[in-house]
């Protein structure tokens, strides 16, 4: 292959314009892949939008950010030897703890040499005669890769909805997912938030600490489940990395790939008694484990309802003003169908004086105006607004660089509507381009550092052995992958999950097409089809026989 051009960098050495790999994002998924394809001997390039290594956790440094899967399962397993050594804090760390840990893995890795920061990728185009990818940075770079890897995250394009007259709003603005890295002080101010999800939930308890007063705009209420969040003991650390390995396992052959302790038995089997018992047992062990008091909460509407009740009794007993408790109490989607969230003291917040919860819900936000917000007709001043609007998940990402595959069709083509994918990881047409938890993979409905190594350990693999058969390209077969696009599909209708209008199903982005974006087979089942498929010659997948190589020779 020739050599193309490359550019300056920020990084102590200059892209090179040729590689084996290049990786796009240096989160979680990003790390682990550097790590595992250099020990492969593929020489690999990763390029990050961000200053520096972390993903999620670099961008969303809101107050109260922290992780709902515990810190013990919310983390690497690939390395005993790293996996012995870290000391986590708390049950459930904190945003600066998780990024510590990133940075602790890329420096105990030497991981960074290998990474250029502050670099977006903006295109990259599948070269068909000569089998490789072209990729091209807003920073001038242009590398040549046998390979591209889009470790570019499933929630790491923020949104903030088109509102009237934002542009003239004159106060601070601020979104959950690009937070300031020097914090904000909100004492003394007056605070709207906008959007009640996830980052809301957790933002909002320690916001209204300090703000003068805090005004929450909420269009749809949530369920909550208290965390329950405490320091990490010396007895559960060691009983964890004791046994680590079978932990691990557990973990990886599990429904969501987190030990939830589950309980085999639908709802409706037990008495309402039992029911409650359950409920009130979960409710004070804190987290999503909520989810796993009965076997069908997801996919039997009778059982889901009464768990969906119980929690609304919950808030009820929790929120002194019942107005405000019933506008807090989510009555028209089942539990878990917009993902549940994980809160420390959220409902007993809205006991505070100094905040107060507005319903947008009849009555949309209307307009931002110079000095706040204006709904229903009310207008509310303020000197922040804090936009908890979310992001434009699984495809937004991918979809902003321009991706362009056989016959030049591009991934937006491809994707007009919704998201093709063969087991969330390639996308026919474009040969040798790989997603990590990629739509159609169990990927946001499970704990990512399971599925996100999975992922890597897949690609990486078959990678090795493309090479060793000397092989050029790997790309899902047509059927296949209509068929899994169909299986996907088929699987999500089983549940409750398209009940929600939630951002899985693409419905938070207006003119997205809907459509349950991530695979709820489970993480175990996903885990032995795509085992199965390599076993069996990648099944579904068309493997090229290595051209340019022959080409080169003859060059
Ligand atoms: P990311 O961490 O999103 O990293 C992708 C990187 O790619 C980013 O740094 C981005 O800057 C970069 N990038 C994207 N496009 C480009 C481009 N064109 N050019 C260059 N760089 C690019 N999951 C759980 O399992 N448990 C949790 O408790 C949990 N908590 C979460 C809390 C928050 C606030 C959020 C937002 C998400 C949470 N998640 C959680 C999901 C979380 O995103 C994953 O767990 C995980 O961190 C994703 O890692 P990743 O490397 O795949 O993607
Ligand atoms: O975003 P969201 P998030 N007017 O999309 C509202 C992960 N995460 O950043 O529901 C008024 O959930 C919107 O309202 P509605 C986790 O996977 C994990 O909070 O669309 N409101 C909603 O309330 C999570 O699911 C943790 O009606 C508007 C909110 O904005 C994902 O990241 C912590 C609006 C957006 O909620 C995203 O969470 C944080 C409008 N025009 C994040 N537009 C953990 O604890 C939007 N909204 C692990």
């Amino acid at each position: 292959m020739s050599s193309q051009v490359s550019s300056t960098t920020n990084s102590d050495k200059p892209s090179p314009s040729e590689v084996d790999v290049v990786v796009v994002g240096a989160g979680f998924a990003g790390l682990y892949l550097l790590h595992k394809l250099r020990a492969q001997g593929m020489r690999t390039r990763v390029f990050e939008d961000a200053s520096d290594v972390g993903g999620t956790w670099y961008w969303n440094r809101y107050p109260g950010a922290r992780c709902d899967v515990e810190s013990m399962q919310y983390s690497y397993s690939f390395s005993e030897e790293l996996q012995q050594e870290w000391q986590w804090s708390e049950r459930f760390s904190g945003q600066p703890e998780i990024l510590r840990y990133a940075e602790h893995v890329a420096e105990r890795f030497d991981l960074r040499r290998d990474i250029q920061f502050d670099t977006t990728v903006t295109a990259a185009h599948f070269d068909e005669e000569r089998r490789c990818w072209n990729v091209e940075t807003n920073r001038g770079d242009r590398v040549s890769a046998q390979f591209v890897i889009m470790a570019t995250g499933c929630l790491s394009s923020t949104r903030v909805p088109d509102f009237k007259g934002l542009e003239k709003y004159t106060g601070k603005t601020y979104h959950t997912g690009s937070w300031p890295h020097e914090g904000v002080d909100f004492t003394g101010q007056r605070v709207g938030v906008i959007g009640t999800g996830s980052s809301a939930i957790q933002a909002i308890p320690v916001m209204a600490e300090q703000a003068a007063h805090l005004t929450v705009f909420q269009r749809t209420p949530n369920y909550s489940i208290p965390s329950r969040n405490s320091a990490m003991t010396p007895e559960y650390e060691q009983q964890w990395k004791s046994d680590y390995e079978a932990f691990r396992d557990e973990a990886r052959k599990s429904k969501n790939g987190v030990l939830t302790n589950p309980n085999d038995v639908s709802a409706m089997a037990v008495s309402e008694a039992e029911r409650q018992r359950v409920y009130e047992a979960r409710w004070e062990e804190g987290g999503t484990y909520f989810m796993a008091s009965f076997n069908d909460l997801a996919t039997n509407q009778a059982s889901n309802d009464t768990a969906s009740a119980f929690v609304r009794d919950k808030i009820r007993s929790i929120v002194r003003d019942v107005d405000v408790a019933e506008l807090l109490a989510a009555k028209d989607y089942p539990i878990g169908t917009k993902r549940i969230c994980v809160d420390t003291s959220y409902f007993e917040t809205f006991n505070r004086d100094n905040v107060t919860l507005v319903d947008v819900r009849d009555a949309p936000i209307e307009e931002i105006t110079e000095t706040g917000v204006i709904t229903g007709g009310r207008s509310f001043e303020f000197d922040a607004i804090v936009f908890a609007t979310g992001f434009d998940a699984m495809t937004g990402t991918l979809l902003k660089i321009d991706i362009q595959g056989r016959g030049g069709r591009t991934l937006g083509e491809k994707w007009e509507a919704g998201p093709r994918t063969y087991l969330g990881l390639m996308s026919e047409g474009f040969p040798n381009m790989f997603m990590i938890t990629g739509p159609g993979s169990p990927s946001v409905l499970s704990n990512m550092m399971v599925s996100i190594q999975q992922h890597v350990d897949w690609v990486v693999d078959g990678m090795t052995y493309l090479r060793s058969g000397n092989l050029d390209t790997i790309e899902p077969v047509r059927e296949a992958e209509d068929a899994w696009v169909e299986h996907v599909n088929e699987v999500a209708h089983q549940t409750l999950y398209p009940q929600a209008n939630s951002w899985y199903m693409g419905a938070n982005i207006p003119g997205k097409p809907r459509l349950f974006m991530p695979y709820i087979g489970g993480v175990g089942t996903y885990r032995e089809e795509c085992d199965e498929i390599a076993a069996n010659g990648y099944r579904g997948f068309r493997l090229e026989e290595a051209r340019s190589r022959k080409i080169e020779a003859a060059e």
